[in-house]
């Protein structure tokens, strides 16, 4: 694969992986768009500039590690390991069925480039913090980096987690909130808000940068920044909207977990052409 730094390539490639997501879930008929389609930016740039791997080796030791503690948004990570050469792109619409590599939530067992398999929220961090603390052990310079979602962190495991990678000092750990408003059935401000969010993670001794997670420039500084800063573990909160790039997905709970009807489908993708 190719990884780039130039923002109208890896903006071409989050188009592309847009369309996978419509079309896997479209396929499957069932699934998760909003949290899929609101993290694209944030894994493209992760795979396509801000990360040191090789996809035509997948166990190399010195590899920077992702976890998407999120597991319901698989179709994006899918998306982007395929388009990146770890799985079959032409797979891609077997999602959720008997045998796929690409199951409903990230599965080291069907898929093994895998870091980690996921789906159980708020335990993402820990395996990230415990991978953090091996590289270390290792005297090794590889990082690792851990998507979380806003409604997962009402997860209270988040937050012993925080105060163990605070406390050790992980610097080689980036945590990413994906943080989207929305969780499964609503708002999170209605249901159990988060706010004061970034300073939450302040408390707890983490380098906290803020952005806009659709914003690839932004995110390229954020890891940048994050991958300099010693001393504490970073954790970028990313500004997104949940469905981002189709107007009727976008800020509406109602795509959190169903999946379009072929009708819709045929809408979203004249959107993302
Ligand atoms: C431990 C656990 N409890 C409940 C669920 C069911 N569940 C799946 S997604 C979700 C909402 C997650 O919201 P958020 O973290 O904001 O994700 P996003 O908005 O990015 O989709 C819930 C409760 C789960 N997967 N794991
Ligand atoms: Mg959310």
């Amino acid at each position: 694969m190719k990884q780039t730094k130039d923002v109208g390539e890896l903006q071409a490639i989050a188009k592309k992986i847009r369309r996978h997501i419509i079309e896997m879930i479209g396929a499957a008929k069932s699934g998760h768009p909003g949290g899929s389609l609101s993290a694209v930016e944030i894994l493209v740039t992760l795979y396509y500039d801000a990360m040191r791997h090789d996809p035509s080796k997948p166990r190399w030791p010195h590899r920077d590690r992702f976890i998407l503690s999120k597991g319901h948004a698989a179709p994006v990570l899918y998306a982007v390991l395929a388009e990146c050469g770890y799985a079959p792109v032409d797979q891609l619409n077997t999602l959720r069925k008997l045998g796929s590599p690409y199951q409903g939530h990230p599965d080291r067992r069907f898929l093994p480039c895998l870091e980690a398999s996921t789906g159980s929220l708020g335990q993402g961090l820990s395996l990230a913090l415990g991978m953090g603390a091996a590289a270390r052990l290792d005297n090794a310079s590889w990082r690792t980096y851990v998507v979380l979602g806003d409604g997962e962190c009402q997860e209270g495991q988040i937050w012993e987690a925080a105060m163990f990678g605070a406390f050790h000092r992980y610097d080689n750990v980036c945590c990413i909130v994906d943080y989207n408003k929305i969780q499964l059935d609503g708002f999170v401000r209605d249901i159990m808000g988060v706010e004061p969010f970034a300073e939450k993670w302040r408390a707890f001794g983490w380098h906290v940068i803020e952005l806009d997670g659709h914003d690839i420039a932004a995110l390229q500084r954020g890891f940048a920044e994050a991958a300099s800063f010693k001393g504490k573990p970073s954790v970028i909160v990313a500004h997104t909207i949940k469905g981002k790039g189709v107007s009727f997905m976008e800020n509406n709970p109602k795509f959190h977990g169903a999946a379009p009807t072929a009708a819709e489908m045929e809408i979203a993708l004249k959107e993302l052409q």
